[in-house]
């Protein structure tokens, strides 16, 4: 969604709900080159405050950064008669599975693990195997 789509709802005055899954990333791309048993490359995101864009924009907001928020933000959210927008931060290695698993993908993730334990990155690939786990 761009920006412009954000105007054109508050012009509009269409009621859109949107939710932002906020990792600081590029994150399908991060694992794209992960299994292909790359070190992640130019897919940090140094992201703004969302809400706070939005409601600049004429959008409800809210910037969601604890698990404990999340019920009572989604329910003010879904309550909003306007367009609103929910900034929700999410855990940067939050793994998203594919449906089918190639060993490939699994020899690749491997070769990346060991890269980044080299390059002094162990953590990012304990945290890659935590969300794995969890
Ligand atoms: C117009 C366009 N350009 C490039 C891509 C390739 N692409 C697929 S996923 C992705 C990254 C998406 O990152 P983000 O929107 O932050 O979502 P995340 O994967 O972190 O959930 C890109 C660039 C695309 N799908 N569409």
């Amino acid at each position: 969604m761009l920006l412009g789509d954000l105007l054109t709802a508050v012009q509009e005055k269409l009621p859109v709900k949107v939710c932002i899954f906020n990792n600081s990333s590029l994150g399908f791309v991060e694992l794209e080159q992960k299994v292909e048993g790359l070190l992640d490359a130019y897919t940090n995101l140094v992201n703004p405050d969302f809400a706070r864009v939005a409601e600049a924009m004429g959008f409800w907001a809210r910037r969601v950064e604890k698990s404990s928020e999340v019920a009572l933000a989604v329910r003010q959210w879904l309550d909003e008669p306007g367009p609103a927008l929910l900034d929700v931060v999410i855990d940067r290695f939050e793994l998203v599975m594919p449906p089918k698993i190639e060993a490939s993908q699994v020899f690749g993730t491997a070769l990346y693990s060991a890269k980044a334990v080299l390059a002094g990155r162990a953590s990012d690939a304990l945290e890659l195997v935590r969300g794995a786990v969890s």
